[in-house]
């Protein structure tokens, strides 16, 4: 996998939203998603479009949005649309399938309905991929599994990473990829690697969450796609960072794919 060009990598993978992912990131040369965790909806429309140039995924908490309104749904689409990245709402699901299905699909946000990926813990096992594919009306619809975590000292040990990335391979056809922090499926290179915790100058937060920088993420831990949050929309221009953080992570990719 870590080795694969991902215009290759697209051929390999085996569900729908991972090879469009793969071909964005090959034809945008971008492999940065930026988590917007901004809680206006006018703030989120002028980030996705001031970053959307430069980013294949754009991971949203809808959940802290304070004005949400349905209607904002249609522009961010549109300019996901215009910018040719993909929307993902990291809901990290983690309940019975039954509920998991209506978190997905009812309720106010209806994420099913506009987010192309979504984010899963694996604790309650495989109900929850059940009760995600299940949901109606599903078309390119993908699933990230969360097999590891920035925050420091996290309660998840080595046999459930090794039991999410099982979970993972078993159900290929929904899971776009894994979120983790090291080298996990090696061997699996259709699994997208999605990684948190990136930043150019801060090591953490006084929260637990820990960082490290773009290089080590994609040279040293596999990541594919690296996740900014602060990082880019604490900056004074957004836009400017995001195009920074885009070229250091294409670059780290370049020279791993050809050391
Ligand atoms: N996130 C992590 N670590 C994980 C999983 N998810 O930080 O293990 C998410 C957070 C946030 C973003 O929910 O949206 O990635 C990181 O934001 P930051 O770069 O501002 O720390």
């Amino acid at each position: 996998r870590l080795k694969l060009p991902f215009s290759e990598r697209a051929k390999l993978a085996k569900n729908a939203v991972s090879q469009q992912l793969f071909k964005i990131m090959a034809s945008k040369k971008t492999t940065l998603c930026v988590a917007a965790d901004v809680t206006s909806c006018t703030v989120l429309l002028n980030l996705a479009e001031e970053v959307g140039p430069h980013i294949c995924l754009l991971k949203t908490h809808i959940d802290v949005l304070e004005d949400f309104h349905p209607n904002i749904l249609k522009p961010l689409q549109e300019i996901a649309d215009r910018h040719n990245f993909l929307l993902f709402e990291d809901r990290k699901f983690a309940d019975i399938g039954q509920t998991v299905q209506l978190q997905y699909s009812k309720g106010l946000y209806q994420i099913s309905s506009w987010a192309s990926l979504v984010t899963a813990h694996s604790l309650m096992g495989k109900g929850v991929l059940d009760g995600l594919k299940q949901s109606p009306g599903l078309t390119n619809r993908g699933v990230f599994l969360l097999a590891q975590t920035s925050a420091a000292e996290s309660l998840i040990d080595r046999s459930y990473v090794d039991n999410t990335v099982k979970l993972a391979r078993q159900y290929g056809d929904l899971v776009t990829g894994v979120v983790c922090q090291s080298v996990l499926f090696e061997d699996e290179p259709g699994l997208v690697q999605l990684t948190p915790g990136v930043h150019l100058k801060s090591v953490g937060d006084n929260l637990s969450q820990q960082y490290n920088t773009p290089e080590v993420v994609v040279m040293d831990r596999g990541a594919d796609v690296a996740v900014v949050g602060r990082g880019v929309t604490q900056a004074a221009s957004p836009g400017d960072e995001a195009r920074k953080y885009k070229e250091v992570l294409w670059a780290a990719y370049e020279k791993r794919i050809n050391v």
